[in-house]
């Protein structure tokens, strides 16, 4: 499970390295302008709240697969990953294709949704 978890995390490294790359010779400077114009917007206290489209549920392994905006307290730009649960419940208030509002942070080698609602 250890070495699992290095390697997706090394995995998402390549995956921000990439998707950087892929901004500076495709996009120009238009997403650098949209990323500072975010980190300069006061923080209001949803602002740890990170957007969110669910793709796919495992209620087997309390795994939900969510594409997801930036999480800053993860330092994490958008991209699609799986994510553990805190709780198996809150996979049951949700489907593939919900848009939601979610909360995730790292624990124990893994990152966790500690919680989630629907987008409004
Ligand atoms: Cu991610």
């Amino acid at each position: 499970m250890k070495s699992k978890s290095l390697k997706s995390l090394l995995i998402m490294t390549a995956v921000v390295a990439g998707t950087s790359a892929a901004f500076a010779s495709s996009h120009g400077s238009a997403p650098m302008i949209k990323d500072d114009a975010k980190k300069e917007t006061p923080a209001a206290a949803s602002s740890d709240m990170a957007d969110g489209e669910i793709r796919k549920i495992d209620m087997d392994t309390k795994k939900i697969t969510i594409r997801h905006g930036e999480i800053k307290n993860l330092d994490m730009p958008g991209m699609t990953m799986v994510f553990q649960v805190k709780d198996p419940a809150m996979l049951e208030k949700v489907k593939a294709g919900d848009k939601i509002r979610f909360k995730a942070e790292k624990a124990g080698g893994a990152i966790v949704v500690t919680d989630m609602q629907p987008a409004k």
